[in-house]
C-alpha cells in the first residue's frame, strides 16, 4: 500500500507531503503515525535544516477524520486528542523550522496542524477555519490554545464560535498566515524561505526557535534568562567564530557547519 506521508530530502531541505487526497488528507490514526515516523526520522537526519509540510491535491488537511471519530466514546476521544497533541508537539518542538505550505483547505485539525508549524505560507486558494462547533465538538488539537496565541483572543473566539471558513486574504489580515502567494508560487516561495534559513547558522536558528517557543509561555524574566543562556551557548560553537570572522573580513554567506 502506498505511504500516506511522503518524505523527500534534498540538500538539507525536507518536503513532507500528506498524500490522502481522496479524504482531503483528513487525519486518521494511520496519517498521524505517518507524520510521527516522518518527523522522528527527520529529527535523526543531521543534514536536515528546514522542513516544508504540505498536502497533496486540493487540501492541506481538511481536519481530523470525521468518519473515523464519529462513533468515538469520550474515552476514545480523549485518547485521539492526546495522540494528536503528541504528534503536533513533535512538529512544534522539531529542532529546525517547519514551514506549512498551505495549499488548500486547512480546517479543524488541519488548521491546528498548520499552527503547530513555525510559519504558514499559503496559496491564494487556501481556506482556513475551526468548524468543530458545526459538528457538535470543540477543537481537540490545540485550536482553543494556539489560535488565540497567534491571532488574539477576540479573533480566535469569532472563528471558534462561528465555525466560519475564511479566505487566505482574511487569514493573512489576522496574522494566521504569514504570506499568501499564487498557487504555482507556493512551493517555490516555501523553498526560497527554507533555503535562506538553511544558509544561516543551524544551532543559532534552533536556539531562536526554542527561545521563542519556551519564552512566550514563560514570564518575561524567565524568558530573558533562557535567552541569555542560549546566547552564551552560541559562543561555544564553531559557527559563531565563522560568522563573526566573515563579518570582520567582509565575506558574505559564510559556510556554517552546524557545530
Ligand atoms: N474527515 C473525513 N473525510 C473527509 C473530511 C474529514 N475531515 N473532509 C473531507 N472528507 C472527505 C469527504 O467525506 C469526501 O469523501 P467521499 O464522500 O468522496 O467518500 C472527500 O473527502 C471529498 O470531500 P468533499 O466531497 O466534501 O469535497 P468538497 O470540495 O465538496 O468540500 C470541504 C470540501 C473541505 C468544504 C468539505 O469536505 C468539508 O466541509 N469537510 C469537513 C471539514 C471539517 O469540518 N473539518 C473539521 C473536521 S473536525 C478532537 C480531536 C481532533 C479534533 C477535534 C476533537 N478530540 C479527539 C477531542 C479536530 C476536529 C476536526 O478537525
Amino acid at each position: 500500500m502506498a505511504e500516506i506521508v511522503k518524505v523527500h530530502v534534498e540538500a538539507g531541505l525536507a518536503m513532507v507531503t500528506i498524500d490522502r487526497p481522496e479524504a482531503l488528507n483528513a487525519l486518521n490514526d494511520e496519517t498521524l503515525a505517518g507524520l510521527e515516523a516522518a518527523f522522528t526520522a527527520l529529527g535523526n537526519d543531521k543534514s536536515v535544516r528546514a522542513v516544508i509540510l504540505t498536502g497533496a491535491g486540493k487540501a492541506f488537511v481538511a481536519g481530523a477524520d470525521i468518519k473515523a471519530m464519529a462513533e468515538n466514546t469520550p474515552r476514545e476521544a480523549r485518547a485521539f486528542a492526546r495522540r494528536g497533541h503528541q504528534v503536533f508537539s513533535l512538529i512544534e518542538d522539531f529542532p529546525h523550522p517547519v514551514i506549512a505550505a498551505v495549499n488548500g483547505f486547512a480546517l479543524g485539525g488541519g488548521c491546528e496542524l498548520a499552527m503547530a508549524c513555525d510559519l504558514r505560507i499559503a496559496s491564494e486558494k487556501a481556506r482556513a477555519g475551526q468548524p468543530e462547533v458545526k459538528l457538535g465538538i470543540t477543537p481537540g488539537w490545540g485550536g482553543t490554545q494556539r489560535l488565540p496565541r497567534i491571532v488574539g483572543r477576540s479573533a480566535a473566539k469569532y472563528l471558534l464560535f462561528t465555525g466560519e471558513v475564511i479566505t487566505a486574504a482574511r487569514a493573512l489580515e489576522l496574522g494566521l498566515f504569514d504570506e499568501v502567494v499564487a498557487p504555482e508560487q507556493l512551493l517555490p516561495r516555501c523553498l526560497e524561505i527554507a533555503k535562506t534559513i538553511a544558509a544561516r547558522a543551524p544551532v543559532a536558528v534552533s536556539y531562536c526557535k526554542a527561545a521563542i517557543n519556551q519564552g512566550v509561555e514563560a514570564p518575561l524574566a524567565q524568558g530573558l534568562s533562557f535567552e541569555s543562556e542560549l546566547f552564551a551557548q552560541t559562543f561555544a560553537t564553531a559557527d559563531q567564530k565563522t560568522g563573526m570572522m566573515a563579518f570582520i573580513e567582509k565575506r558574505e554567506d559564510p559556510p556554517f557547519q552546524g557545530i
